[in-house]
């Protein structure tokens, strides 16, 4: 399929939407970004991408200065030009963790006015199974056009890893799932234009939409295995990460690693859309449950290890407010947890982050201060694996107790030093 006369329309201008487009552009496509946030829509207009991505600055700035790339908050005029369509707009969850498509459906009634026969419309967000077929599928035939027929429709989730996302967007596998057989053909052929990897097609939409839950509902079941097995590991005088790095050289065993919680926009959020469609269905999910308890218990048991190792702290250091290393992104942020416990304790709590802004930093109801006056707390945790924390050394925090949730620090190093060092999965009684 040849793409020179062809435009896509991308809704939703975010951390995989606009990387999508801007690859696009960059393969001399044609792409409308379409976003209701009039600020992201000018910025990309002056080439410029609003969030931290390695590499994506330049691929915006290149396809806007070539007139591949341009955005508008103009919807339906998106939809009314352009002859494929992607959808990546984020799909959150309500406070009763059900999901939440209100983006989804606002993109598909724009879609829908502008629905042309021989349209191609593919479902990228994360949405719990079954959303193709029940809701994208009739709000888009409103249009009077016929699914499969006059237009096509796909579902084809992103799996790229923040931090690496344009690499993982142009190399790893691409799952399709099409309404029919000229769907999932359409589709094929624009993925593979802009990855090396491989295109995997699925029987249908459910099934593609199931591909993605799982892969993530896997990722954080593994991680709240090793977060129990480290809360084990902490009772017998067993360092944790030790133990998971020995028993990963066995060749079908790969444990994750212990961690404060888990954060992101993704791993935290899709395995309620599984509980969701097992229950619409007398389905228990009960592992599934079972772990995201697990893994949003962290933080309390973050707080344990500083109360059972207090002598007389009264300030606390938190370390990295992003939900992982290297990111700028503070969404579900274990972090979050742990400064409420701590301010409900009544500690001084102060909090330090090199890639997050400090104006982002006090939405956390902490004062953002420097790396140096942060080593000054009788207490600093480190929630964050970023580069910046790998190189502490103990005489830096010499009469300070320290807590690390992530293995970066060699704890025997701290310890012979004299430094009152404790760690997930790694504590000495
Ligand atoms: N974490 C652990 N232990 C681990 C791995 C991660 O505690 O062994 C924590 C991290 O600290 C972080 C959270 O889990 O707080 C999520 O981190 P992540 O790297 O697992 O996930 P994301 O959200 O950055 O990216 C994931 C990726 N999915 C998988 O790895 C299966 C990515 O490929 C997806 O595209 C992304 O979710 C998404 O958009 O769905």
């Amino acid at each position: 399929m040849n793409f020179d006369n062809t435009q896509i329309g991308i809704f939703g201008l975010g951390h995989i939407g606009l990387p999508t487009a801007a690859i696009l552009a960059n393969n001399n496509i044609h792409v409308l970004g379409a976003d209701v946030n009039e600020n992201t829509v000018k910025n990309i207009n002056q080439g410029i991408c609003n969030f931290e991505e390695p590499g994506l600055n330049s691929l915006v700035k290149e396809a806007v200065k070539n007139n591949y790339l341009s955005a508008t908050t103009d919807l339906e005029y998106v939809a009314k030009t352009s002859d494929i369509i992607i959808v990546i707009v984020p799909t959150p969850i309500f406070e009763n963790k059900k999901a939440d498509l209100t983006y989804v459906i606002s993109a598909c009634e724009n879609i829908k006015k502008g629905l042309k026969k021989g349209n191609l419309v593919i479902i990228e967000s994360t949405v719990p199974p079954e959303t193709g077929l029940n809701i994208v599928k009739p709000l888009l035939e409103e249009s009077g056009l016929i699914c499969g027929e006059d237009f096509y429709l796909s579902y084809s989730p992103e799996r790229a890893l923040p931090n690496n996302t344009i690499y993982e967007m142009t190399h790893n596998a691409r799952i399709i799932g099409g309404f029919n057989e000229k769907s999932a053909d359409l589709t094929a052929q624009l993925y593979s234009y802009i990855t090396q990897g491989e295109i995997i097609k699925v029987k249908n939409i459910t099934s593609a939409e199931m591909v993605k839950l799982m892969e993530n509902t896997y990722r954080d079941v593994n991680i709240a295995l090793s977060n129990e097995l480290a809360k084990i590991c902490e009772k017998i005088n067993v360092n944790a990460n030790e133990v998971i790095s020995a028993a990963n050289y066995h060749p079908r065993v790969n444990l994750h690693t212990p961690g404060p919680g888990v954060g992101g926009h993704c791993i935290p959020i899709d395995p309620y859309f599984l509980i969701e469609i097992a229950e619409k269905y007398g389905e228990t999910a009960t592992l599934i449950s079972d772990s995201r308890m697990i893994n949003d218990s962290m933080p309390e048991h973050v707080l344990d290890l500083l109360t059972r190792f207090d002598n007389n702290v009264s300030s606390v250091s938190v370390l990295g407010i992003a939900y992982k290393g290297n990111v700028d992104d503070v969404r579900e942020t274990p972090s979050k947890k742990l400064i409420e416990l701590l301010l409900e304790n009544k500690y001084d709590v102060v909090a330090h982050d090199p890639m997050v802004k400090d104006e982002i930093i006090e939405t956390f109801n902490v004062k953002s201060v420097e790396y140096e006056e942060s080593l000054k707390s009788d207490c600093i945790i480190i929630m964050t694996d970023h580069d910046l924390y790998k190189d502490l050394k103990p005489e830096q925090v010499k009469d300070k107790l320290i807590i690390s949730t992530k293995p970066i620090l060699d704890g025997d190093e701290f310890r012979e030093a004299g430094v009152n060092y404790q760690a997930i999965g790694d504590i000495v009684l």
